[in-house]
């Protein structure tokens, strides 16, 4: 948690402002009433079933400050269920449908979680106290709860995992408020902002990047859709006349060329947001033109800090950078190994602090991610523009180190998919015994693909040095993605690893 004088600070800015999200809902049903809030069900329906399932759930013996594994599709059940579980003070531990026994199994244990709460389609096995079952949801008359203070932790979000197990990020009322406010703000969101939530809705980007919470803040509406797929999606920001979606690059990639055959009118959307991993340059400035609405950049982590490109930056700064920070207090460093200051405009390691940026993990697990003075160790090199900008150019722990030349993923892949036959292109190393490592790029290919020999000669026209031209090129149909559906590079790498150990 915050020291002291930092949690005045953040309090006397206004940016914490003692309000739970049960009262926020409350307030948001004042004011906005029979408003539609999701999927057709109103402000008031949703406070008011968030008060009868408290109730319900309380009757199941759930307490102030017990875990609750939730993992839900994306529907309306989700709103009512944590909802409730904060009107209780009882804290989320969100799951995405994605993960399975082991992940469940790794969540329930390291929150000592009570229940699990899920769908019979997305339950996995697990040992748990009860598992609730979102078709037979448990309301009851309203009671009397005393429920959580803004300072109490609100739920345990994850981080992604891209290496091992998720970690559990305590995230506060009063922080993760502040940031849904401030992003709603930032996103310029309204009573007339039609949103679609695409991503599984209990990732952080969809769910208060503004996401749905700062949906609910502006009083607009929310589409809930059960796929990312363009076959979804598309129809559905037609009927609904969708005005705002958020994506990641994968996926932005996808829509990109389904757009070009599209059958539905798309001319409701107005900014498409794309976060979680770097968005090519190339396919960034593609999405004006070929999706017809703005884009904006999100370089955000569960862990806090999230940055944005505005509505008035300039395009180039739109489509070659990944914003900069939401709040005024965010505290930025680029740090050398050393964690020394590097030279402005250098690349480094992001070090960051702030008033929605945690201070350590839950159970104070993995200590080493923060300075001795709070800084989160984000583990992203970036450096930043003279306009205040970051630029993400990949994760410290991905650079590959082929026999001492350092190798940037994200540069190679970015050079791939300027190619027209290239839809996607994800680079990793592979153990090399005379290298250390060398780079082996997988590529999706758009239409007939090119020849390894190709892309080498194409890479070589682009002036890319030879020590970084790909050691191997292989084509595949598709890539293996993280619960949000990013990218999965440890999925691919150990792919890699287990062919080399079976001798293939
Ligand atoms: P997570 O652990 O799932 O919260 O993922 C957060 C990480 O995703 C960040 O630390 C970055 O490495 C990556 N990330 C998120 N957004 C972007 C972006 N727009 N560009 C590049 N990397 C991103
Ligand atoms: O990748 C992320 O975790 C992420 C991306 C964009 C995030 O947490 C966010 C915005 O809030």
């Amino acid at each position: 948690m915050w020291p002291d004088d930092f949690a005045a600070r953040y309090r006397a800015a206004g940016y914490w402002t003692g309000q739970t999200f049960g009262a926020w809902l409350r307030e948001l049903a004042e004011e906005h009433g029979e408003r539609e809030a999701v999927d057709r069900l109103s402000y008031a329906e949703l406070d008011a079933r968030a008060d009868r399932l408290a109730a319900g759930l309380h009757g199941l013996g759930l307490r102030r400050g017990d875990r609750v594994v939730v993992q839900l599709p994306n529907g309306t059940a989700f709103f009512e269920v944590i909802f409730a579980l904060f009107r209780l003070g009882a804290l989320p531990v969100f799951a995405l449908p994605a993960h399975r026994e082991n992940e469940v199994t790794h969540l329930v244990t390291h929150s000592a979680a009570t229940a699990y709460l899920t769908t019979r389609d997305l339950e996995v096995k697990v040992e748990v106290g009860q598992v609730i079952h979102a078709d037979e949801l448990p309301y009851a008359e309203p009671i009397e709860l005393d429920g959580p203070a803004a300072g109490d932790v609100a739920f345990l979000q994850l981080s992604g995992g891209s290496t091992g197990l998720p970690k559990l990020i305590p995230r506060t009322h009063d922080d993760y408020l502040y940031s849904v406010r401030a992003s709603a703000g930032i996103c310029e969101l309204d009573s007339s902002t039609v949103y679609l939530c695409a991503l599984p809705v209990a990732h952080n980007f969809p769910l208060s990047s503004p996401g749905v919470l700062g949906v609910l803040h502006a009083g607009g509406r929310i589409v809930m859709a059960p796929r990312p797929t363009p076959e979804t999606a598309f129809p559905l920001i037609e009927r609904e006349r969708v005005t705002i979606t958020a994506l990641v690059p994968p996926l932005a990639l996808v829509w990109l060329e389904a757009a070009k055959r599209a059958q539905h009118d798309l001319s409701s959307l107005k900014l498409l947001q794309v976060g979680g991993a770097r968005l090519a340059t190339e396919a960034a400035r593609r999405v004006g033109p070929e999706l017809g609405c703005r884009l904006q950049q999100v370089f955000g982590m569960a862990e806090g800090l999230v940055n944005y490109t505005r509505a008035n930056d300039p395009d180039e700064i739109v489509e070659t950078t990944q914003g900069r920070p939401i709040s005024p207090d965010d505290e930025i460093l680029v740090v050398d190994a050393h964690d020394r200051p590097v030279a402005p405009g250098e690349i480094g390691h992001l070090l960051t602090r702030g008033p929605y940026t945690i201070r350590g993990y839950y159970r104070d697990s993995d200590p080493a991610a923060f300075t001795a003075d709070g800084f989160y160790r984000t583990g992203d090199l970036v450096r930043l523009t003279p306009t205040g900008h970051l630029v993400v150019e990949g994760r410290a722990k991905e650079v590959i180190n082929r026999g001492g030349e350092k190798v940037s993923p994200e540069e190679v892949e970015e050079h791939l998919l300027a190619h027209p036959a290239v839809r996607d292109a994800a680079v990793v190393a592979v153990p090399d015994p005379y290298l250390g490592e060398r780079t082996h790029a997988f590529v999706v290919p758009l239409g007939e693909a090119p020849t390894g020999a190709e892309l080498r000669k194409f890479l070589r026209a682009r002036g890319l040095a030879v020590y970084k031209l790909p050691d191997r090129t292989e084509f595949v149909d598709g890539f293996p993605a993280t619960g949000v559906g990013k990218t999965s590079k440890k999925d691919l790498r150990a792919a890699l690893r287990a062919r080399l150990e079976g001798g293939i």
